[in-house]
């Protein structure tokens, strides 16, 4: 008879997932007892590592990761990662240990107690199985909803002592054998009304959102564009975790401003705004003003009902992102509107000493190879990272949409681990790293190639801009004097050097993006500045 244990390990083969992130502990001992040859465990030292690393695995290679938390303690650490995770839309199968049934009762040590309320706000569904025997259909439950619309993150809480129990033969079958299909298709007669606004339409344009990339949906969105010469933002980097539009495209004109007024602002003159992928809009800061500009219509695309529900103006087709996108494409003739005129290269940044954040970013554009991807976690230069990279290929581009801290270095990690033929740069500030820096290790003793840039600016610069926007005065804690990446790095046994101009920059980073045998790390100290260009 089959225990519950090799049932759940079962069902995971079934589903493709075999590598489980993790920290472990006492309560997750009896899961991972006897691991089956063909799975792989990967250790984060801290769990928010380790659902980084699960996070940016799922969303590289498109499929459900599978990570396992320490109880009660272990969740707690966790849930930074579990808020970044939902909104990536990660689909994350997240097990936790549990106390032995017999002493939940009494609140023994270690006792999760109400396990299910702690991620419950940040997970599609959060379980505890009532029975030993449920455990493996709580398992499959959890990870069907990971994976439809919109995916997330889906939570299951497992008493210890569960594992080792006799599974329920009938029921296992069952599961075993069931597969869920279904992405959700959008309403074709709301499709073919926008695709008439669009056509008569005087100036429209597209706001292209992360869940372009996410859906598959790249090549519709380019052929959609060029069909209809719409120019093309993308949407707020403060929400925009992927990029979904090629950024060297001669009608991609630039990120949009992340505020209510300016925002609007850069949408003047167009009569019809369509939103693909992104909520509407992932605002920070709060900067009042007109929703859109006079004249103007909204329509959104999302497979998310609730992102549909609260945006705040516009109508919204709710559906799969590729799927609407392609249909428009069908729906349309060619458009004889002129095209957008392109947009200016920022050109040759000013030379500094120290480095600015901008020749920094230019280095890396020298360094860059075609089909490298870009793990960002660098709030001051984001901006120039994106305007000097022009990422161009799907699945180039892996950012916190939540703008939570401690994701890149181990998303980094994930994303290399899932996309092992291509080269993984990670660009961090130096605040940013700290967070999720045991990352380090993970990254080292795994041999993962990735290559991170730290910029060190001594400082939490965007903290400080953020506070003159506000006209907030006399911040204390925005200072990070003497905090230095590279020796923090080498003590977690990754390679690292500081260089300080920027030819030097790009020689360390071409060696080590070409070194490909485990992670290396370059630190350039920056000077003080929020970098756009
Ligand atoms: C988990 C978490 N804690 C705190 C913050 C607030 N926060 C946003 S940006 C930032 C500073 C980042 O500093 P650094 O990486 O050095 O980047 P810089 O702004 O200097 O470019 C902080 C602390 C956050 N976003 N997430």
């Amino acid at each position: 008879m089959a225990s519950v244990r090799e049932v759940t390990f079962e069902l995971l083969r079934g589903h493709g997932m075999h590598t489980v992130f993790g920290n472990p502990g006492s309560t997750e001992l009896p899961m991972l007892a006897d691991f089956p040859e063909d799975f792989t465990y990967v250790l984060g030292l801290q769990e928010l590592v380790a659902v980084g690393m699960a996070d940016g695995f799922a969303q590289a290679s498109g499929r459900p990761a599978h990570v396992n938390l320490h109880t009660a303690p272990g969740v707690g650490n966790a849930v930074g990662g579990i808020f970044n995770a939902q909104a990536n839309r990660s689909p994350l199968l997240i097990t936790a240990g549990q106390q032995v049934r017999a002493q939940i009762a009494i609140e023994a040590n270690l006792v999760n107690r109400e396990a299910v309320l702690g991620p419950r706000p940040y997970v599609k569904w959060s379980h505890e199985p009532a029975r030993a025997q449920d455990v493996p259909h709580a398992i499959a439950r959890a990870i069907h909803h990971t994976l439809l619309a919109p995916r997330g993150p889906a939570f299951v809480s497992i008493p210890m002592d569960d594992w080792d129990a006799e599974a329920d033969a009938d029921a296992a079958a069952q599961l075993l054998a069931r597969t869920l299909a279904g992405a959700p298709a959008p309403d074709r007669g709301a499709l073919a009304q926008l695709a008439r606004r669009l056509h008569d339409a005087r100036n429209p344009m597209l706001v292209a959102g992360g869940d372009i990339d996410a859906s598959g949906g790249w090549e519709a969105a380019v052929a959609l564009a060029e069909k209809q010469r719409l120019p093309v933002y993308a949407t707020p980097a403060t929400g925009g975790g992927r990029i979904g539009f090629p950024e060297d495209h001669a009608q991609f004109l630039g990120v949009l401003p992340p505020a209510i007024g300016p925002l609007a602002q850069a949408l003047a003159g167009h009569d019809l705004v369509l939103v693909a992928g992104s909520s509407v809009f992932p605002y920070y800061p709060y900067i009042p003003g007109p929703l859109l500009p006079q004249g103007a219509a909204l329509v959104q695309i999302t497979c998310d009902p609730a992102e549909a529900a609260r945006a705040p103006m516009g109508s919204a087709i709710v559906g799969d992102v590729a799927l609407a996108l392609a249909e428009l494409v069908e729906l349309l003739e060619p458009s004889t509107r002129a095209a957008p005129e392109r947009r200016a290269d920022p050109g040759e940044p000013a030379r500094a000493d120290p480095l600015s954040g901008s020749e920094a970013m230019a280095a890396l554009a020298d360094a860059w190879p075609q089909d490298a991807i870009a793990v960002v976690e660098t709030p001051s230069s984001t901006l120039a990272l994106r305007n000097r990279l022009r990422l161009s290929r799907p699945g180039s581009y892996y950012f916190s949409s939540s703008g939570g801290l401690g994701f890149g270095i181990a998303a980094a990690v994930g994303v290399q681990l899932a996309q092992p033929q291509r080269p993984v740069v990670c660009v961090l500030g130096e605040g940013s790293a700290q967070y999720g820096i045991a990352a380090l290790w993970s990254a080292a003793a795994y041999r993962v190639p990735v290559t991170f840039l730290v910029l060190r600016n001594d400082e939490y610069m965007i903290l400080k801009w953020f506070a003159e926007l506000g006209q907030t005065s006399g911040v204390p804690g925005l200072d990070l004097p003497g905090l230095d990446v590279a020796a923090l790095a080498r003590a977690y046994g990754v390679p690292a050097r500081e260089v300080h101009d920027r030819e030097a920059l790009t020689v360390a980073l071409r060696e080590d993006i070409a070194a490909q045998d485990g992670p290396r790390l370059v630190q350039a100290p920056v000077a003080s500045g929020m970098w756009l260009e």
